[in-house]
């Protein structure tokens, strides 16, 4: 009884801490959305500056706190040599967001056999995954539709979600935050 009562505060009121990959070829646009993300959600982060943005070459960390829930951002650098890193941040991942460049269509076969190695992981079969299909508010960019039926494959999931979004202008990353945030809270009470 008291560990059944215990178990449901701890889901409904104690703080929880959750870890969240950011993954991508380079250049997708990871840490603008880190950027952007920590400029929507941090209280006096001030706003983004694109020129300070440099690539990724090992990680870029940042927390951002809602009502109970902290999540603690890891951006993953994504050039090739930097890529096979990635796994060794899966065990402690709660979610992962997969940064697609919606502009560079010429990419897009690279992306896709990357996507399905990343969703091959074990760990990530098991944690809710978001497509930021970035860059959206270039012309010419891909639709989030067509980048799903690109990267959907055989990877029919609830916990999946594929959304267009601009990290530069902040289009959707609200929106991002939330899904990742209600995904996690919806996984199942562990007793
Ligand atoms: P990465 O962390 O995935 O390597 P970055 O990518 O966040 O460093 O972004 C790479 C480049 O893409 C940057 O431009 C950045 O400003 C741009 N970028 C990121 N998000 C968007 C977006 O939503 N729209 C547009 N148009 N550009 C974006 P530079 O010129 O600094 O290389």
């Amino acid at each position: 009884m008291y560990t059944l009562s215990a178990g449901i505060w701890e889901k409904f009121f104690k703080k929880k801490d959750y870890y969240v990959v950011i993954v991508g070829l380079d250049n997708a646009g990871k840490t603008t959305f880190l950027e952007q993300t920590k400029s929507h959600f941090v209280k006096d982060y001030g706003v983004l500056n694109p020129s300070k943005i440099t690539a990724t070459v090992g990680l870029n960390t940042g927390n951002v706190e809602l009502n109970n829930t902290c999540l603690h951002f890891w951006d993953l650098g994504g050039q090739e040599s930097l890529r096979e890193l990635w796994a060794t941040y899966y065990d402690d991942a709660n979610a992962m967001i997969f940064v697609v460049d919606a502009t560079r269509s010429d990419l897009f076969p690279i992306v896709a056999s990357q996507f399905k190695e990343v969703m091959a992981n074990e760990i990530v079969q098991n944690i809710p995954v978001l497509v930021a299909v970035n860059k959206s508010e270039m012309e010419g960019a891909a639709a989030a539709a067509e980048v799903r039926m690109l990267l959907e494959d055989d990877n029919h999931r609830s916990d999946l979600a594929v959304l267009p979004v601009s990290a530069l202008e902040g289009t959707n990353i609200e929106r991002c935050v939330h899904w990742i945030v209600r995904s996690l809270a919806s996984q199942p009470l562990y007793l």
